[in-house]
């Protein structure tokens, strides 16, 4: 068992959310609970730990998110980052530090990193190829550029990794591939980037990974490694050509930032900095255990970039583990933030208020530890009611009720104990170890079911001894038979404490009990006789049907309107931002079209000749296709009048018709009031 192992002190992780969206049941799940589970554990055993978090706020999801809705990144980040933390709070995720990558201290604590390998001569410098959009003037890194997946063929893979079967790829590998600010082919253009050289890390990553981890890490993280490291490493880059994230220090990078997957994970230190002027003990001292919690997209950043990035700096230590998940489905479909098809934490603490350890319970007990697994609100609604209400509620609840009837709520004694007394505190010896063990191996689940069954023990305890039946022949039997329960109940609130932190409270305010450690928890003597009870507290409560079948409807509603959303294709983004002095350059005044004729040798040109209320005059317009030339005479239009003279076809074009065109390509004339006069000035 790890904790054999010589540490003087975690440091605990957890993955930076973007800052692009709010947080859903699937962070919950696969990264948050169980790392406050473990970490709350840790300091129930008095270690040192510290537990970091923080919103990851560079990158191109964030970016591409503003560019849609027309504001800045700043705003969007500032946005979810206030969400992201509050919803992270009210679930009780116990962050000692939770901060985020816009900070000033993660700015100069990325640059340092990166100049400090830069300097060591770490990086390899390259001038390579990348996909340039010539529409709108941009490089197209990562989540800027999609097309086919050459591993499984997924249309819609990403510039920096296929979503689909999690393959981590270059845009370069893409078939097809498209630019999302325009949906033009890139051309490829040079340009400067620097390099971590993984291959040659690769023996290292092997000895250390591979071999020295081996039956340590969970199967899925070893196997993906493995996988990762069979393929064959390549050099990585580790700057973008783009304006938001963290600038490289270096002379002759302008306009070029960190990739932030370079900048993220170092958020990690930024944020122990930010809590503690000791941070290097929790990052440099090999006494030092570090473990990163993480969803499984996660897994090569975190086991092999970010290792071999600290590794090339020489004065770190690695993670000892990254006991990664895999995802959490949604009533059976992927959870996705573009699709709204999630359970958005904010929403459900609106629609269940206290009810927090309820979906702590259900993401835990149902956790996807070793496979993708699914949520469904039936069975949030089961394990609600037949497992936390029936279970657990109920055991504590009959108990306390129970001594209050008979004790006025004072703890009677136990006087002597029968041999089944004495097999059920045996029992009662064995779990507080048991769980521990579970833990200490990141099998939360495992743990979890071993809490339950502890409560399991206490009900079948009063359901054999049956104290209700024996007050009034024999009152001190049944004060042995409380006293027990009340044992169990006391034991219960500690061994709870890590996975439902607010009924543990609750219990412990019931039983006028004070937090304990955990190896208190195998003493089995809290409670003092004649102490005094408070009234119990409602723990858990029934999810009726209605509830669920809300939830549902919101669910199918969601899937309605996507359905709706798909046969709509998407609208352009917007371009990029002009002065107002750009605008004003235009002259585009009202007019009517007075001739319209095709344009000889050519399937696409009208001729159309305009009165535009200066004068009239020829202009040369593509839209042949969509127009027959008799249908339009006497059409009023919009002209752009001091266009440059154009000659297409041999003939002079003074001019061009202003046109709106949906998604879909259908074409349309902009159509003035019909009160303008040809000659009126559009502005
Ligand atoms: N923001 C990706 C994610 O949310 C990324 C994690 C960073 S951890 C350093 O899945
Ligand atoms: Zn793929």
């Amino acid at each position: 068992m790890d904790r054999l192992s010589n540490f003087k002190r975690y440091t605990v992780t957890s993955a930076l959310p973007y800052a692009n969206g709010p947080v859903h049941i699937g962070h919950l799940a696969g990264v948050y609970v169980p790392a406050d589970i473990f970490v709350r554990f840790l300091r129930m055993n008095g270690e040192d730990v510290i537990f970091i978090g923080g919103s990851d706020e560079h990158g191109v999801p964030i970016t591409i998110k503003a560019l849609r809705q027309g504001v800045t990144p700043q705003e969007i980040v500032d946005r979810y980052h206030g969400m992201i933390k509050k919803s992270f709070e009210e679930f009780g995720i116990s962050f000692d530090i939770y901060s985020r990558t816009s900070n000033k201290i993660h700015h100069e604590t990325a640059s340092a990193f990166f100049k400090k390998l830069y300097e060591d001569g770490k990086f390899i410098e390259k001038v390579s190829q990348q996909y340039y959009d010539e529409a709108t003037g941009h490089f197209l890194a990562d989540r800027y550029i999609t097309g086919t997946c050459p591993h499984c063929g997924y249309d819609r893979a990403y510039g920096d990794q296929c979503e689909k079967c999690g393959t981590s790829l270059n845009a370069t590998d893409l078939i097809e591939p498209s630019s999302v600010l325009s949906g033009n082919k890139p051309v490829l253009r040079d340009t400067k980037h620097w390099f971590l050289p993984l291959d040659q890390y690769e023996p290292w990553l092997r000895e250390w990974i591979l071999e020295g981890h081996k039956g340590d890490w969970k199967a899925n993280v070893y196997g993906q490694c493995k996988s990762w490291i069979e393929q064959g490493l390549q050099p990585r880059a580790v700057t973008r050509d783009l304006d938001w994230g963290v600038k490289v220090p270096i002379d002759g990078a302008d306009g070029k930032v960190l990739y932030v997957w370079f900048d993220a994970p170092i958020g990690y230190i930024s944020a122990t900095r930010e809590l503690t002027p000791e941070w290097e003990k929790y990052w440099k001292d090999p006494e030092t255990k570090l473990i990163h919690f993480i969803g499984k997209d996660n897994i090569v950043f975190h086991c092999i970039i970010f290792p071999a990035m600290l590794k090339a700096e020489g004065s770190y230590i690695l993670p000892d583990n990254v006991p990664a998940n895999e995802f959490l489905n949604l009533e059976g479909e992927k959870i996705s933030t573009s699709r709204n098809w999630a359970v958005w934490l904010h929403e459900y603490l609106q629609e269940f208020p206290g009810k927090q350890d309820v979906l702590r319970y259900v993401l835990t007990s149902n956790a996807p530890e070793t496979k993708d697994n699914d949520f469904t609100w039936k069975d949030f609604q089961t394990r609600n009611n037949s497992e936390l209400v029936a279970i657990l509620g109920n055991f504590i609840n009959r108990t306390v009720v129970l001594t209050h009837k008979y004790f006025e709520g004072k703890v009677p004694a136990a006087i002597s104990y029968t041999d089944a007394d004495k097999a059920a505190l045996e029992e009662m010896r064995q779990f507080p170890g048991r769980i521990a063990t579970s833990l200490y191996g990141y099998r939360f689940r495992e743990a979890l079911t071993e809490v339950m069954n502890l409560a399991r023990l206490g009900n079948k305890y009063l359901t054999d001894n049956e104290p209700w039946k024996k007050f009034s022949s024999d009152p001190i039997r049944v004060g042995t038979i409380l006293n027990l329960s009340l044992q169990i109940c006391a034991q219960l609130a500690i061994v709870a404490e890590p996975f439902l932190p607010f009924s543990a409270a609750k219990i412990r305010h019931t039983l006028n009990l004070p937090k304990f450690k955990w190896e208190d928890a195998v003493a089995l003597n809290w409670l003092k006789e004649a102490q005094q009870l408070n009234q119990p507290e409602l723990l858990f409560e029934k999810i009726e049907d209605s509830q669920i079948q809300t939830q549902i409807q919101k669910l199918l509603d969601t899937k309605k309107a996507n359905l709706e959303a798909q046969a709509k294709p998407p609208v352009k983004p917007m371009k990029e931002s002009i002065q107002y002095d750009d605008f004003v350059k235009m002259d585009i005044r009202v007019g009517t079209i007075l001739e319209a004729e095709k344009v000889a040798k050519t399937d696409k040109l009208l001729k159309l000749k305009i009165d535009t209320g200066i004068d009239q005059r020829i202009v040369i317009s593509g839209i042949a296709k969509y127009f027959k030339p008799e249908e339009i005479i006497g059409k009023r239009v919009c002209v752009l009048a001091n266009l440059s003279p154009r000659k297409l076809k041999g003939i002079d074009s003074q001019g061009m018709i202003l046109m709106a065109e949906n998604p879909d390509g259908t074409l349309f004339f902009v159509a003035p009031p019909d009160d303008a006069m040809n000659g009126a000035d559009i502005k």
